[in-house]
Parts: structure tokens; C-alpha cells; sequence
């Protein structure tokens, strides 16, 4: 089957495609010839989701799932959550994002937080959610040179590394998306 994962972002794609077995034909916004940026105006993960994938739904329609991932952290109130992918303002990168919460935490004692992503996917004129969550700590600092966003500053309960040092196999195992596309995964088949 063919499936459209409604995403602009090649790190997510990259770490989606490694989970999906070969009879699903993954194919990106770029592939459909979409390079619109869907607005992302809800006050929730979930609500977000729903948005990209029914954009694709309406003006595609096609089969279609979308991620929204948010980090939580525990010491700011669930901050950035929803806004992690412009918590230091717009045209802002992760770079940028990551030092705005390094100094938020300086010093603070409790640095527990999660990664929490959302999955909405739009099948045959049906609705579903599916969501994955993975606890941890940010770091008092930036380590490792892989994944992408936030992960050089995240490191997952049991684990002596972030995000970053880590391969994208672990990753993928344990990781908010990982569990998610899981559950997609478990659904469709
Ligand atoms: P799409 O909306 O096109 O899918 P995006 O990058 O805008 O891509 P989100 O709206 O879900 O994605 O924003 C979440 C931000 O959180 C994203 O820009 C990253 O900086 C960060 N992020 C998402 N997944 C992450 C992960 O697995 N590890 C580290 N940071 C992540």
C-alpha cells in the first residue's frame, strides 16, 4: 500500500523509513509534491497531527499519517511541548533551541522530561491516534553528533548516552516515535 507521511522534516522521515517494512510504499510531502507549510495552529500534539494529516487528506487524497513531537521537561512545566520546534522564536534553530533550555535549567535540580509524539493517520475516511512517550533527563550539556532537534541534550532512563550518541537502531527501539509507528505499525497489519 501506498502511504503518504505528511512531514517536511528528512530526520523523522530517515527514522520512519527504517521501521517500515518494504510492502508499504512510504512517500514524503516532497514526493507528492507538496512543499506548502502546513499551519500548525493547534494547542495540542494530537491537534496538530490531526491538521498535517487531513491537509493531505483534503487537497491529496491520499492515505496519510502525520507526527507532531513535543519535549516536555518537568522543572518548566511541560515547556517547550507543543512549541518545541520554535521555543527560541521563529527562523531559530535547534541549536538555538537547546541553549534557551540549557539556560532555563542552569543549575535546577529535577531535569526529568520526556519526548511525547503524537501520530494521527487518515485511513479509508477513518481517524486514528497513536502516540509514544519516552522518559528521561536533559543533560547539563550538549553531547553527541547523530540524531537531530533535541536529542544531544536528552538522555533516555538507563541509558548512559543522549539521544545523539546513540545508534538510530536504540534509538528507534526505545524512542517516542520508534513506540508510535510501532502501534501504527501493529494496526495496519
Ligand atoms: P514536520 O512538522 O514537518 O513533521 P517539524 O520539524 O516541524 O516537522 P514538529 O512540528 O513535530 O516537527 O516539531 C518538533 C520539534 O521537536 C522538531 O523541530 C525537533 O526540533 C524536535 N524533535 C522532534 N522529534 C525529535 C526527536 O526524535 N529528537 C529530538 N528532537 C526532536
Amino acid at each position: 500500500m501506498k502511504l503518504v507521511f505528511a512531514t517536511h522534516n528528512k530526520n523523522k522521515l530517515d527514522e520512519v523509513k527504517a521501521l517500515v517494512p518494504s510492502h508499504i510504499e512510504l512517500v514524503s510531502l516532497t514526493d507528492i509534491g507538496c512543499f506548502d507549510e502546513i499551519p500548525e495552529t493547534g494547542s495540542t500534539l494530537e491537534e496538530n497531527a490531526q491538521l498535517k494529516a487531513d491537509y493531505v487528506t483534503e487537497n491529496y487524497g491520499l492515505p496519510c499519517f502525520a507526527d507532531d513531537t513535543g519535549l516536555l521537561v518537568d522543572a518548566l512545566n511541560g515547556e517547550p511541548g507543543v512549541f518545541s520546534a520554535r521555543y527560541a522564536g521563529e527562523g531559530k534553530n535547534a541549536d538555538d533551541n537547546m541553549n534557551k533550555l540549557l539556560t532555563k535549567l542552569k543549575d535546577h535540580p529535577n531535569r526529568s522530561a520526556h519526548f511525547k509524539t503524537a501520530i494521527a493517520l487518515n485511513l479509508n475516511e477513518k481517524k486514528y491516534m497513536f502516540e509514544g512517550i519516552v522518559e528521561g533527563h536533559i543533560t547539563s550539556q550538549k553531547t553527541g553528533g547523530g540524531g537531530f532537534g533535541y536529542d544531544p541534550i536528552f538522555q533516555p532512563k538507563g541509558y548512559k548516552k543522549t539521544f545523539a550518541e546513540i545508534p538510530l537502531e536504540t534509538k528507534n527501539r526505545i524512542s517516542h516515535r520508534g513506540l508510535a509507528i510501532q502501534k501504527l505499525l501493529d494496526f495496519l497489519r
